[in-house]
């Protein structure tokens, strides 16, 4: 076979698991992207030519590091830390940084992936990247903390700049990472500029970057509903996750009328059949966010809710699941279970939270599916703001931010709905999702030639 000549889908995806050998998420995030593509290409030569799939699932770069750091009895550690820095065609690398011990090349590079087509559905001038460290801030004190962070940046700050590379937070990086990092990257630098997103309010960061993953995804939710003449009012939702993400889309959700029956956490889940509300979605910021404490002590606090050991929340009957934890939280007996109890929405807060099984499970019973890469693009999009308010050195107002947030997700949803409707009626997000986020990157590449 001549170079050029086309491979299919298998072949494709053989030659992926070769290049890169174990990398099981990485290998499982492509596939769900190769099968729209794929099919969307079929009688599109340029896009076979040019081997523009092919160069998007290779990075442009993996930068993988050591970070040296001393805990609080002196003894020296040492951690593996990361940057991919996936595809720039539309913008500057862009995408969080997640400090997890289950961080590994494979993870970054699926995360990595994903976020170059999901940057593109914003409609904003940003490109893909994502990077982290198998580093575990559970139990660390704020100086072991301060400590790591200053080690990661000081060899991450070569690799970004505002016009290169903008990191952000993703799981176990919040604003006390990203506080700790600037303030490294302006030590060694001496450039007061906007080369991380989720800054603090009052040095750089924007309004509404706290909220915005959270509450675009129920705006996302909101949007497949209308679709099917339904609304968040009334309905029974389960919400995994009680980080950033989870909190924010329970807030949402609560807010619009849903009743928010579960959260979770690594250590399992909480039931409170009486639905959250304000108060006790504050309390769970305080108690996760700033106390770094366990889910289980919310049934000490609130009497009539239980917790679920070692359990997802995915048993509870609800009419919308929001998985805003990690990747595969929702496997395929799961699926089948939320379906079988009536489950009428699934919207993606977490990055990859579906496994692909269980994602066949829900479009074979006529689910709406928000994937993540439209439904929890509302945070990068604000992110994106972020950077506009900081090359411009301005902040703009809270209800502006909302404004823009809402109508981003809103074309995020139409942009998807351009490829989603299927022969039956069925509206297949996934899909629409994948082919219009490939076609901007695709297009861009296509005119910068073969670089
Ligand atoms: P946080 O660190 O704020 O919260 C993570 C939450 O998920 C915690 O409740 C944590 O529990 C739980 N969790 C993490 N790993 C596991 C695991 N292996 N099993 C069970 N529970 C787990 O992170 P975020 O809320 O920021 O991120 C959550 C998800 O949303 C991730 O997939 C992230 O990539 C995605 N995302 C985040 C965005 C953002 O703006 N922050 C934007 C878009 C997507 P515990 O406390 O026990 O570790
Ligand atoms: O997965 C994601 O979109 C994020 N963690 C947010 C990235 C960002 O740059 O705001």
């Amino acid at each position: 076979m001549a170079v050029n000549d086309h491979v299919n889908l298998q072949q494709f995806m053989e030659g992926v698991k070769r290049r890169n050998p174990g990398e099981i998420e990485f290998h499982q995030a492509v596939y769900e992207v190769a099968v729209d593509i794929f099919d969307f290409i079929q009688d599109k030569e340029q896009y076979h030519e040019a081997q523009i799939l092919r160069r998007i699932a290779e990075p442009d770069r993996v930068v993988s590091f050591r970070v040296c750091w001393e805990d609080d009895d002196n003894n020296v550690r040492v951690q593996r830390g990361y940057r991919v820095q996936n595809n720039n065609a539309l913008g500057p690398y862009k995408g969080g940084l997640r400090f997890h011990k289950t961080v590994n090349q494979s993870v970054l590079k699926f995360l990595a992936f994903e976020q170059t087509f999901k940057n593109s559905l914003t409609g904003l001038s940003l490109g893909g990247g994502k990077g982290g460290s198998d580093f575990n801030p559970k139990g660390k004190s704020d100086s072991e903390v301060m400590r790591f962070c200053q080690s990661f940046m000081t060899e991450l700050y070569r690799h970004v700049g505002e016009d290169t590379d903008v990191p952000a937070g993703d799981i176990g990086v919040g604003p006390r990472e990203i506080g700790y990092m600037f303030g490294q990257y302006k030590r060694i630098t001496n450039r007061y500029v906007g080369v991380l997103t989720g800054k603090g309010l009052e040095w750089g960061g924007s309004r509404v970057r706290t909220e915005a993953t959270g509450y675009g995804a129920v705006y996302f939710l909101e949007d497949m509903l209308r679709q099917i003449k339904r609304e968040i009012e009334g309905l029974t939702i389960t919400v995994s996750g009680s980080g950033n993400v989870a909190t924010h889309a329970a807030e949402k959700a609560v807010a619009m009328g849903g009743k928010v029956v579960t959260l979770s956490d690594s250590g399992g889940y909480i039931h409170d059949p009486d639905g959250l509300n304000q108060e006790k979605i504050d309390w769970v910021k305080q108690h996760k966010g700033y106390r770094r404490g366990r889910i289980e002590d919310y049934v000490k606090e609130f009497k009539n809710a239980s917790f679920h050991a070692d359990k997802t929340p995915w048993e509870v009957p609800c009419e919308v699941a929001l998985p805003c934890a990690t990747q595969n939280e929702v496997n395929e007996d799961d699926a089948r279970t939320l379906v079988n109890n009536g489950l009428i929405a699934l919207a993606e807060g977490a990055n990859m939270p579906t496994t692909n099984d269980a994602v066949s499970v829900l479009r074979e019973a006529k689910v709406l599916f928000g994937p993540a890469k439209a439904a929890n693009a509302g945070g990068v999009a604000v992110s994106g703001l972020e950077m506009s308010q900081n090359s411009a050195r301005l902040s703009w107002e809270e209800d502006q931010l909302h404004e823009l947030l809402r109508k981003i997700m809103r074309d995020i949803h139409s942009s998807c709905q351009r490829y989603a409707e299927q022969p039956d009626g069925y509206i297949d997000y996934a899909r629409g999702a994948n082919i219009a986020g490939f076609k901007k990157v695709a297009d861009a590449m296509l005119a910068f030639g073969v670089v």
